[in-house]
């Protein structure tokens, strides 16, 4: 086969992922995600790099029913959650110290009275760095959990359908979260060819 057409090929399977748009959810356009744990608003497959999800949460001054906000998305295959980053956190009652609360598990539900089943829990905000600083890799801060209970992970999220809920107890919660997807990093055909060469070459001279 030609090297132009083997590169044709190449390029047409890498195409249509690749060129998906954005996925993003504003609740000021979308609506109000789901507070229930066992029915999250469903945003489909993440597209490749950012997704964002944007909106409100918790309760003014920590009256009337709290918002929380969950939903459900798949990781597509061949790829990774490599990111869980927070792009905005602002409290309505201009708290520097405040904390929320956020939870994600594998599959369509999440459950909220048992954390037992959660991938992984943690709190998240303003207080984390003592500074007054938004703490924005959510992935790490999950990845250290889970600090409630749950099973635990380590490094990037694998392709599959995830849950994740957002929670705030005593203030409201203006947030901007980028859940980020990277291509699953493969050997490039050259490589894996020069590795052949090379294996070949070394059982060659273990044969002299
Ligand atoms: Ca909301
Ligand atoms: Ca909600
Ligand atoms: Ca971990």
């Amino acid at each position: 086969m030609p090297v132009s057409r083997i590169l044709a090929l190449l390029a047409a399977l890498a195409l249509p992922l690749g060129s998906a748009q954005a996925l993003t959810w504003d609740e000021t356009i979308n609506g109000d995600l789901s507070g229930d744990g066992t029915a999250p608003t469903l945003l489909g497959t993440l597209s490749s790099g950012d997704n964002l999800i944007s909106g409100t949460m918790g309760s003014l001054n920590g009256t009337g029913p709290l918002d929380a906000d969950i939903w459900n998305f798949t990781v597509a295959s061949g790829y990774d959650l490599t990111g869980i980053n927070l792009t905005y956190y602002k409290a309505a009652s201009g708290s520097l110290l405040n904390e929320s609360f956020m939870a994600i598990a594998t599959g369509g539900s999440i459950d909220q009275n048992d954390p037992s089943n959660h991938l992984s829990n943690a709190l998240w905000g303003y207080g984390q760095d003592s500074f007054g600083n938004t703490y924005t890799d959510l992935l790490a801060l999950l990845d250290a959990g889970p600090a409630f209970g749950g099973i635990g992970f380590n490094g990037p999220l694998t392709p599959g359908n995830y849950t994740f809920w957002i929670q705030e107890g005593s203030d409201q919660i203006n947030y901007k979260i980028d859940f980020v997807t990277s291509p699953v990093p493969v050997p490039e055909p050259g490589s894996l060819l020069l590795l052949g060469v090379a294996g070949l070459w070394t059982l060659r001279r273990r044969r002299r």
